[in-house]
């Protein structure tokens, strides 16, 4: 008889502003799914492959700004071409669940809305590039931006680290932020659930848990009609 294959993993990703705590979930979701058994691993975007991380570098450190939105998008996308092939579709194919910080999302935020780019645009760069590997489910991190750049402010002073390329912009910058995921939340509720990230993290982590197990753990695993 044929070995069956793999169902495919589940895919979840972690959106939201600076400092809102993706990076504290991802990790806390990761060691749960681990202890009842989940097969998993946590990415992050850009990079999350070694090509991707190297444009990674380059975006942060601000050398694609004075390119434009559309080129910035472009290469956001093009990192997320090669995390796609080389970690994120092979890992759901075996199975396993893929958390992931940050995903096209961000792109549709930050250069989309932030950079005004023709939406026309921007959905076929995200028809192109993600294709059917679209997330299970997305959590869109909320705070006031106030909030989060002073987490994440504390933080850089504590490892003496510089602002990056979008941690340097104003706050009416993260304040437009916001909008434009939750206005995204709003456009998807069926993939994306916004959660209150203004409260300690085993708070929100608590309430990310239970709509994992309502959403993804609670129905029977289906294979996608299009794959991973
Ligand atoms: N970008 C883009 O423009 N287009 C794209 O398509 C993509 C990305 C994919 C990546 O930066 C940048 O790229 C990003 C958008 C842009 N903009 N910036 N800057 P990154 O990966 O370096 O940084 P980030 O994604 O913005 O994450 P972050 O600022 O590092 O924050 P976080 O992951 O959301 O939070 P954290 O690391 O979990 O927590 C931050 C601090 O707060 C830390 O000290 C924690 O211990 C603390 N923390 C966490 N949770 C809590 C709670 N609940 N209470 C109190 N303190 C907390």
């Amino acid at each position: 008889m044929p070995e069956k294959a793999p169902s495919r993993g589940r895919f979840v990703t972690f959106e939201g502003g600076e400092g809102a705590g993706k990076s504290t979930q991802v990790e806390l979701l990761r060691a749960r799914l681990s202890q009842r058994g989940i097969d998993v691993i946590a990415t992050r975007e850009p990079g999350g492959a070694p090509r991707a991380e190297r444009i990674r570098n380059f975006l942060l450190a601000g050398k694609a700004k004075a390119l434009g939105p559309a080129a910035e998008a472009i290469l956001f996308s093009a990192a997320r071409n090669d995390h796609l092939e080389t970690t994120i579709r092979p890992a759901l194919a075996r199975g396993q669940w893929v958390l992931c910080d940050r995903f096209s999302d961000s792109t549709r935020a930050y250069q989309g809305a932030l950079g005004d780019l023709d939406p026309v645009f921007l959905n076929r760069l995200e028809q192109v590039v993600v294709g059917p590997t679209r997330p299970d489910l997305t959590f869109i991190l909320d705070l006031p931006p106030e909030v989060g750049l002073a987490r994440a402010g504390a933080r850089r002073q504590a490892r003496s680290e510089a602002t990056d390329r979008f941690e340097a912009e104003d706050i009416s910058f993260h304040r437009a932020l916001r909008t434009a995921f939750l206005t995204i939340a709003r456009e998807e509720p069926a993939r994306c659930v916004v959660i209150d990230a203004s409260r300690d993290a085993d708070t929100v982590a608590a309430d990310i848990w239970a709509e994992v197990e309502a959403r993804l753990l609670g129905t029977t695993t289906q294979e996608s009609a299009d794959g991973a």
